[in-house]
């Protein structure tokens, strides 16, 4: 490395600059300097899911290509993940601020055999800034964990994420058991997760697929407000 490198200082870089920075630190698994390039943000005004969308998860995205393509390995992406959950920490608080009422319950979890978590603390984050209260039940979650959870916590929402392809069928071993205890109908069902799809939510009985958080958000809203009309009458 350089001099010149090693002396980069983040807080001079202009935005555009900046970002393209937090992606090779992303990449390269700096967790120091992904928090401090997003404090940077922050303080030049920018909102934090537009942090969260244009720096980080826009850096996720092509360590993900790398990783498929074999260029990265599980250590430098479990590095790029510490980064991404250093800079995802700061922006939480932030999104949860909005200070709107409880306008639903979720209990999420990653299904059993899968341990990647980002996706479904991202969803989480966007969910609680929204005014949901959501329990998080973390990874490798298995049917009965899920049940257990949903009845315990009270929720109207289930929510699965399944990042692998070998592990996103166990989502309808989830609903099949749902369907077998009669209990179906008193949950609405979200899935997500970049494997699946529409189709696939579908297939397995899911009442929606989400694509990403914020239309996860949106797909909870509308079910919970078409919940409340069914109910009022
Ligand atoms: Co893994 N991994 N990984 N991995 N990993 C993928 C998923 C993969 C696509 C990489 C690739 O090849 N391109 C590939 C899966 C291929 C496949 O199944 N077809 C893969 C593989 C193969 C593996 C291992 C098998 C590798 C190995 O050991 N040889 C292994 C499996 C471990 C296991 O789970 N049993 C493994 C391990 C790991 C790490 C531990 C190194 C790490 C996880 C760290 C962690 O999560 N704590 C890791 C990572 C980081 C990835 C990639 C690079 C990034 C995932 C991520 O965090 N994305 C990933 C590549 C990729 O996805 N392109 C990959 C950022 C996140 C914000 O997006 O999770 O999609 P995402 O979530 C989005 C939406 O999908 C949606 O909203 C989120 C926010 O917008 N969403 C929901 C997600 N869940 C939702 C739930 C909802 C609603 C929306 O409920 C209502």
């Amino acid at each position: 490395m350089s001099d010149e490198e090693d002396e980069l200082i983040l807080s001079e870089l202009d935005d555009d600059e900046l970002v393209e920075q937090m992606m090779d630190d992303l990449y390269d698994g700096m967790k120091e300097e992904i928090e401090e390039g997003v404090n940077i943000l922050l303080e030049r005004g920018w909102a934090p899911y537009k942090v969260l969308t244009e720096a980080l998860v826009a850096g996720m995205k092509i360590v993900g290509n790398d990783f498929r393509d074999g260029i990265l390995f599980v250590p430098e992406v479990l590095l790029a993940a510490n980064a991404m959950k250093g800079g995802m920490a700061i922006l939480k608080p932030l999104l949860a601020e909005t200070g709107a009422p409880t306008i639903g319950r979720m209990v999420i979890g990653t299904v059993k055999g899968d341990i990647h978590d980002i996706g479904q603390n991202l969803v989480t984050m966007m969910m609680e800034g929204a005014g949901f209260e959501v329990k998080n039940i973390g990874i490798n979650n298995s049917v009965e964990d899920f049940l257990e959870a949903i009845a315990e916590f009270d929720a109207d929402i289930l929510g699965m994420s399944a990042l692998l392809t070998t592990t996103m069928p166990y989502m309808k071993v989830v609903i099949d058991q749902m369907v077998a205890n009669g209990i179906r109908d008193d949950y609405i069902v979200l899935v997500g997760g970049a494997p699946l799809n529409e189709e696939f939510g579908k297939a397995i009985g899911a009442d929606a697929y989400c694509r990403d958080a914020a239309v996860a958000v949106d797909t909870a809203k509308q079910f919970m407000t078409n919940r409340h009309n069914v109910r009022g009458g």
